[in-house]
């Protein structure tokens, strides 16, 4: 792999038949062209939402940034409360599926739940399978097998299904809106079915299924923009009322806070409550393959996960099972009574994470250098790379990463025999699954939704859907939608960070899609130590900086370059940073981009 600090800048003449005055993104920071933005609100009406709040000016203006707007609001915002959770019976659907599964239980009918092999997924499936086994249930957990199965309920895996498992109701989670032929497959075979799904819901329902799901039309349900797991909560509580027996909602909460963390669902509204309940419940984890996971997660025991903490290091092992193998593994942490068997669960989750970090990182590596030899001017607008060596379970995380570094859409393909398997991930502005749509004369499969496709075709296919995409794309993708662009939420000086400040800063924790982290614009930076770097790419290091005033440890992941180049000069800088407590309380500054102050004028 060649260094960063190698790699010469995207060629001029590919930049230069683009025609369209663009900035193509390059690897370094530093050498590109970067749309720096301040979003920060109206200073009257963060003063005036300090006041009524009684929080400072900053904290005030970030909320507003967030939709919050009252004094009330921002309480409730700040301070989330299982109060804020919503009764299940005004999730049109609940009280039904509840009705069906409490019955079917009594009658000793075998249930079966059918489920996805991600975070949300398991953990949809870990509630329901607890509330029914509550309620006495003959409940079986089915989730399909990403490389043998696919995803969702597809005829061929119903079929599968009722002859490996005989139920007489299946109940999905995570999946089944868009299954008309799957739901009709067991209804032909006299199968109850109850559909539970959070994905966009299509004109025509599957027939014959009870549907839960709160986009449906005619549901008046308050959060739209539940989880499955979260939806699965809700169902586990009807369940449990509808039999009156009591369920631990701290239990259910653990579960559900994963995946609606891992899931990118919105951590605002219920989610929020949802997210922030069950972390803190996370810190009297009793499930003995929980309690291993999070050790095995580097937490440590008795202590609360920050979001972050659930999206870096606990979901990526609870997703490792799926994307190699079976994800009953991930099942089994939640489920193993057993305290041997639950540890060694929750330790075979790390290998395998560390194996698909290794094969995330051999498939990131093949296509960056690939990205890098292509000058032709469509490459600019879509990388569309395939390999017979690459593994389809990491093709999806990998397309994620070039997408973020590259600032394109990014599609990649396995070869499998005569097909080709893929995913691809998309940029802001760009609807990769819109885009895709118009080529699918080309495949066998393809579903997702705006920012994340799959697809397979017949490899004989292959190149012929390349050229057609890449010309679709360099047609079609916006020129501003693939410039790297940088933006704050406010201003905020070095010396002005204090403990006050960040003490408040945390309140608006737990951190993730909706409400992330907040990014500042310190416009008179300096470098008051010696730069160090660290990592093989030649991309990290650490600095202090300082304001006028105060001094902040530094920390840069991916600005490295240009931050260093600037820390060897005495001149004043300006950096976009996010402020992060370690584990240890020690506060660093993590700086994502960095440039000369005399652009700023
Ligand atoms: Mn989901």
């Amino acid at each position: 792999m060649t260094s960063a600090a190698a790699v010469e800048p995207w060629p001029a003449k590919a930049l230069a038949s683009r025609g369209r005055g663009l900035s193509v993104p390059m690897r370094t920071m530093g050498a590109m062209k970067m749309d720096w933005r301040l979003s920060a609100p109206d200073a009257g009406a963060a003063s005036r939402l300090a006041r009524e709040a009684g929080v400072s000016p900053t904290l005030a203006g970030l909320l507003l940034r967030r939709g919050v707007a009252t004094g009330d609001e921002a309480r409730a915002f700040l301070a989330p409360s299982t109060e804020g959770l919503h009764d299940p019976a005004r999730l049109l659907g609940a009280e039904a599926a509840a009705d069906l599964l409490v019955s079917a239980a009594r009658r000793g009918r075998r249930i079966v739940v059918f489920g996805d092999y991600d975070v949300d997924g398991v953990t949809a499936v870990a509630q329901l399978r607890a509330a029914l086994a509550r309620v006495g249930a003959d409940a079986a957990a089915f989730i399909p097998h990403r490389l043998r199965d696919g995803y969702g309920l597809k005829p061929q895996t119903v079929r599968r299904v009722l002859a490996e498992l005989s139920p007489a109701v299946i109940v999905t989670v995570d999946c089944g809106i868009t299954a008309v032929e799957g739901v009709a497959a067991a209804r032909e075979a006299g199968v109850d079915v109850i559909v539970t799904d959070h994905h966009l819901v299509p004109d025509a329902l599957p027939a014959g299924a009870v549907v839960v799901n709160p986009r449906q039309p005619g549901c008046a349900y308050p959060e739209k923009e539940l989880a499955a797991c979260g939806i699965a909560l809700k169902i586990a509580e009807a369940i449990a009322r509808r039999a009156g027996v009591s369920l631990s909602r701290e239990s259910l909460l653990r579960a559900a806070c994963l995946g609606t963390i891992a899931d990118l669902v919105p951590l605002t509204g219920e989610n929020r409550v949802i997210a922030a309940a069950g972390l803190a419940a996370l810190a009297g984890a009793r499930a003995p393959g929980l309690r291993a996971l999070l050790e095995e997660s580097g937490l440590p025991p008795g202590t609360a996960p920050t979001a972050e903490e659930v999206a870096f290091r606990i979901a990526p092992r609870l997703n490792a099972a799926g994307r190699l193998d079976s994800a009953r593994l991930a099942l089994s942490v939640f489920e193993e009574r057993d305290a041997q068997r639950a540890r060694l669960a929750a330790r075979e989750l790390s290998l395998r994470n560390a194996e698909r970090q290794s094969l995330e990182r051999r498939v990131v590596a093949e296509a960056r250098e690939r990205i890098e030899r292509d000058e032709a001017p469509e490459a600019g607008s879509l990388v569309l790379e395939a390999d017979p060596g690459w593994h389809r379970g990491v093709l999806g995380i990998a397309a994620s990463r070039l997408a973020r570094e590259y600032r394109r859409p990014v599609l990649l393909f396995g070869l499998e025999g005569d097909r080709v398997s893929g995913s691809g991930r998309s940029i802001a502005g760009v609807s990769l699954h819109a885009l895709m749509a118009r080529l699918r004369h080309h495949f066998t499969e393809f579903g997702g939704h705006s920012q994340a496709v799959g697809a397979t075709l017949p490899a004989e296919r292959f190149a012929a859907f390349r050229e057609e995409a890449r010309a679709l794309f360099f047609a079609e993708v916006p020129a501003e939608a693939l410039t790297p662009r940088e933006e704050a939420e406010a201003e905020l000086a070095i010396e002005d960070v204090d403990d006050a400040l960040v003490r408040e800063l945390a309140l608006l924790e737990p951190h993730g899609a909706g409400n992330p982290r907040p990014v500042f614009l310190a416009r008179d930076a300096r470098a008051s130590g010696p730069w160090t770097a660290v990592g093989e790419r030649g991309l990290r290091g650490r600095l202090r900086l300082a304001g006028a005033g105060g001094h902040l440890r530094g920390v840069a992941w991916n600005g490295g370059h240009e931050l260093a180049r600037l820390a060897a000069d005495t001149a004043p800088f300006e950096i976009h940073y996010r402020l992060e407590a370690q584990r240890d309380w020690r506060l660093q500054a993590e700086v994502l981009a960095a440039r000369p102050r005399s652009l700023c004028a």
